[in-house]
């Protein structure tokens, strides 16, 4: 028998169930025909989970309820998950964190999120207690993640699986970037892992909030569906999962702009042929033909320098942060070739980059999409300069020492 997962789809507290068992590779189906504020208020559907509340997970022994007790079923149904870490003090890690998400971060988003749409009582002092709770508990956060990339360990654990399905709620729904932008870690944390594959696949493309919700008036917004509950039964993850799934809906498919510049003499893939052909004689092969195949009207050439060189401590996490930010310029594949250099024999580490596109400025949709962009300075290169000509040059040949400095390592972009 499947196993199966009572809960509309999107739910973010059924999310950390499948996210888990896509991990596991274990199969979990949601549940045909579920119709939140009707099929968790049915005989069958209380007897699986008095409080009638979703998810419920049916298992060949019996359901399950509350979704971290489901999360951990799931990630124990894999003798030699990895997702519960090796030791012994792994594990109290993990446990500790999914109860710090639950208490310290779940708890208070709901408090800020809810009375605003119009679930309980909305009481300004009540809503700032909420946010300056979450927020102790969000700078605790990123003082973690100043130096871990995953909350423990070196990989995704299930302590990473609920605080991101958490979180993804406040991203999604009130948690603007001004907001999040005083906990840079988080959010670095957050991007990377929404866009790791599996997490992608369950949870799709998040959208930051662009704005905090306006306080609702006394009545919640009636679902579309047609929906029996009386106001007090409609909850709030009815509404939510179709407004993220109306923000959501594909858009018909534009061309991008950058395919319409007219053409140019310089063939991006032919440079990033040459770039990786060329082993030897480097500077007199590949950096000779760059600049002869340059054409500075199709494209342009920019320099990024890092602008918080100073949280750059621990070398893994400053080269696993550069990595996300390469992973994330995939959607620019087609336009643009970049190097990225990390540099120092100690920490801090300063990160430093050279990036072509396609047109004379950076594209619109690279800076719109790529959040990273807006933790570097960027500057354009001005190829009469005949220093800032050999920056670049010795930026694309990993020139060692770079500026005086050895090079901890050299990403490139192509
Ligand atoms: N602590 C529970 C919370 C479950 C919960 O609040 N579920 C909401 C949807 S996200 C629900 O079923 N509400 C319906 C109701 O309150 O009747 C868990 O993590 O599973």
């Amino acid at each position: 028998m499947p196993l199966v997962l009572h809960a509309a789809s999107g739910n973010k507290n059924a999310l950390k169930a499948l996210v888990t068992a896509e991990y596991n590779s274990v199969k979990v189906e949601l549940a045909k025909n579920f119709e939140m504020g009707v099929s968790n208020k049915t005989p069958e559907f209380l007897k699986m989970n008095p409080i009638g509340k979703v998810p419920v997970l049916e298992t060949p022994d019996g359901p399950i309820f509350e979704s971290n007790a489901i999360a951990r079923y799931v990630a124990r149904l894999k003798p030699d998950t990895t997702l519960y870490g090796s030791t012994l003090i792994d594990y109290g890690h993990i446990e500790q964190w999914i109860d710090f998400s639950a208490t310290e971060i779940d708890a208070n988003l709901g408090r800020w999120l809810y009375p605003r749409l119009g679930y309980g009582l909305y009481l300004p002092p009540a809503e700032e207690v909420a946010v300056s709770t979450l927020k102790r508990a969000l700078e605790a956060l990123n003082i973690h993640l100043a130096s871990n990339t995953y909350l423990v360990g070196h990989g995704v654990t299930l302590a990473d699986i609920v605080m991101i399905c958490n979180l993804s709620i406040g991203f999604k729904a009130i948690m603007t970037k001004s907001f999040t932008s005083q906990f840079p870690h988080v959010e670095r944390y957050f991007w990377t892992l929404v866009n790791q594959p599996i997490f992608k696949k369950i949870l799709g493309d998040v959208k930051q909030a662009e704005s905090i919700p306006p306080v609702a008036s006394k009545k919640p917004t009636q679902p579309k569906e047609p929906a029996k509950p009386k106001p007090k039964e409609v909850k709030k993850e009815e509404v939510k999962p179709q407004e993220v799934a109306e923000e959501e809906a594909p858009k018909p498919k534009a061309k991008n702009p950058l395919d319409l510049l007219p053409p140019s003499k310089m063939i991006l893939d032919d440079w990033k042929r040459l770039y990786s052909n060329t082993k030897t004689n480097f500077r007199e092969v590949a950096i000779k033909g760059f600049w002869d195949m340059y054409d500075p009207e199709g494209f342009s050439l920019w320099f990024c320098d890092y602008k918080y060189n100073d949280e750059n401590t621990v070398s893994f996490v400053t080269m696993n942060k550069v990595g996300g930010f390469l992973q994330r310029m995939d959607l620019a594949r087609k336009y643009a070739f970049g190097k990225m250099l990390i540099i120092g024999n100690e920490a801090p580490f300063k990160v430093k980059g050279l990036w072509l596109f396609r047109g004379t400025e950076i594209p619109k949709f690279v800076v719109d999409e790529c959040y990273d962009m807006e933790l570097y300075d960027w500057v354009k290169v001005d190829i009469n300069d005949e220093a800032q000509k050999e920056r670049v040059s010795q930026m694309i040949e990993d020139a060692e020492p770079f500026e005086g400095e050895a090079l901890l390592d050299a990403k490139c972009f192509k």
